[in-house]
């Protein structure tokens, strides 16, 4: 996980390793595997080193198996903390996934259950012995995301137990919501606690930053909580944009782009790129489309919108049902515009390769992101990226943490007003040539100012600080 230039001993904690574990005739391999956090720290380790801990996401039982899938990993500097199946599902599905989340993206409708809640406590305790056993003295800690809120509370008293004196720091990736809204949630006061235990809190924007604050008010002795100073900031996550650079560079990558430039050259092309799920507003943007198709009868035949919906916790019932009701939509869309000549709508249930993801992203557009509350949303780094071509156009959701510093450089909308994102699309693909160079320039400076890579080393050197000095003022 990393280069040897790295002057820290880092330890990054996350519930799921970056790397997934694959039996194979009788033989245990590894992947990479995709989503924010990946994409996040993957432009981190070009300059720091650093071990990852985390769980290997299948369940490994016979000891000689365990000591295979660890011996694999270490080879990419990771450790796994293995959990049972049962455990793993009660933790990862039924609470994080199932309350957790939904509660921190302000979805209503949440029932708490304590048996998932015991499992979440469980989950973190493990992780908090197996942390606590790989920690020295001097040690940084970074734990990553809403999985694991208890862990710095856990893990602080494992390592005063042991006598060793480390960092914790923790970083949220999804939003933090209002007060008003995290009260849903029996077990707040638990989380919070858990967090505050950290020697420092990164948020994705100043509003979840805030927000967390205002709840923490709540609490006595927020700011010196139990006797020790815990500090919040902003930190603004970001991608490796040169990644992006050089696979546009790839031959096979360039052919790619011209045999789809081809296959479009009589329609403009709006990308979507989601996973599947609920916050990212798949529905009212299919809906939305819906309403722009019906407003706007003359670019019927002139656009088309290639949505990809990366298949996503698929074990959760929620995410089924969701993915049934997406089909029915996107069949019910092209039912009713399809013509002999084409569908505005191609809708895609896979992941697709890097490579393909690159070239798709070069010749849009537009790209079309509709969260109804998500923590940053990455894609739209990634869009801007690769349009040094193109430079087309950003329409997004105003309820995407992007959007607190993309909206000078995009056009935005309400994600559950139709109207407005068929208003919103129309102007995007009207827009003016000079505004749209003003808007893209606008976002790629940003996108190359606020790297991963930038992101990580602010978080790493704060904490340091915290761990050289713990009682300086934040
Ligand atoms: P996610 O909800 O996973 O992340 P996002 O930030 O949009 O969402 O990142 C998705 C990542 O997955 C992108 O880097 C994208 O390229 C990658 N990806 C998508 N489709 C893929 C495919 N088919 N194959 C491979 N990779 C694919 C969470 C939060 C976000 C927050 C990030 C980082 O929900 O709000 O921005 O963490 O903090």
């Amino acid at each position: 996980m990393g280069s040897n230039e790295g002057k820290h001993n880092l330890i990054i904690v996350s519930n799921r390793l970056p790397l997934s574990i694959k039996r194979v005739d009788g033989t245990y391999e590894s992947s990479i595997s995709s989503g924010g956090l990946v994409t996040a720290l993957s432009g981190l380790t070009k300059s720091t080193q650093f071990r990852w801990l985390g769980w290997p996401g299948i369940e490994v039982k016979s000891n000689k198996d365990r000591e295979e899938v660890s011996r694999t990993l270490n080879e990419h500097d990771a450790t796994p903390i293995f959990l049972d199946s049962g455990l793993a599902h009660e933790h990862y599905n039924m609470f994080a996934n199932r309350i957790l989340w939904p509660i921190l993206h302000y979805q209503s409708g949440v029932v708490f259950d304590d048996g998932p809640w015991q499992a979440y406590r469980r989950v973190n305790e493990l992780f908090a012995a197996a942390i606590a056993e790989a920690a020295e003295t001097g040690t940084l800690i970074w734990v990553h995301d809403y999985h694991l809120m208890l862990l710095p509370e856990l893990l602080r008293n494992r390592l005063y137990e042991k006598n060793k004196h480390c960092a914790i720091g923790f970083s949220l990736h999804t939003p933090f919501p209002a007060g008003d809204f995290w009260r849903n949630l029996p077990v707040r006061k638990h989380l919070l606690e858990g967090l505050l235990s950290s020697d420092l809190i990164g948020f994705h924007t100043d509003e979840y930053k805030q927000n967390f604050q205002d709840t923490c008010a709540k609490i006595p002795n927020q700011i010196r909580y139990k006797n020790r100073l815990v500090c919040v900031g902003k930190f603004i996550v970001g991608i490796d944009p040169q990644k992006f650079a050089h696979t546009l560079q790839n031959p096979d990558v360039q052919d790619r782009i011209r045999s789809l430039e081809e296959r479009y050259k009589d329609v403009k092309v709006i990308v979507g790129v989601d996973r599947l799920d609920h916050i990212k507003g798949l529905t009212q943007k299919l809906k939305g489309f819906d309403s722009f198709l019906e407003d706007y009868p003359e670019l019927r035949d002139k656009i088309i919108l290639i949505q990809v919906a990366v298949p996503s916790r698929e074990d959760v019932k929620e995410y089924q049902e969701l993915e049934t009701e997406l089909s029915t939509l996107a069949g019910k869309i092209n039912g009713k515009y399809a013509t002999p000549d084409g569908t505005p709508l191609l809708y895609m249930h896979r992941s697709v390769p890097f490579t393909e993801l690159t070239a798709l992203y070069s010749v849009a557009d537009v790209c079309l992101l509709t969260s109804t509350r998500d923590g940053m949303n990455l894609v739209s780094f990634e869009f801007v990226a690769c349009q040094e071509k193109r430079q087309g156009v950003l329409v997004l959701s105003e309820f995407a943490g992007a959007a607190s510093f993309m909206r000078e450089g995009s056009i935005s909308f309400h994600p559950a007003n139709t109207t407005e994102m068929s208003e919103a699309l129309y102007a995007a693909l009207k827009l003016d040539p000079d505004e749209r160079r003003r808007k893209y320039e606008y976002l790629r400076d940003f996108v190359n100012t606020h790297t991963s890579a930038k992101w990580g080393q602010t978080f790493i050197e704060k904490l340091s600080q915290r761990c050289r000095q713990p009682g300086k003022a934040c």
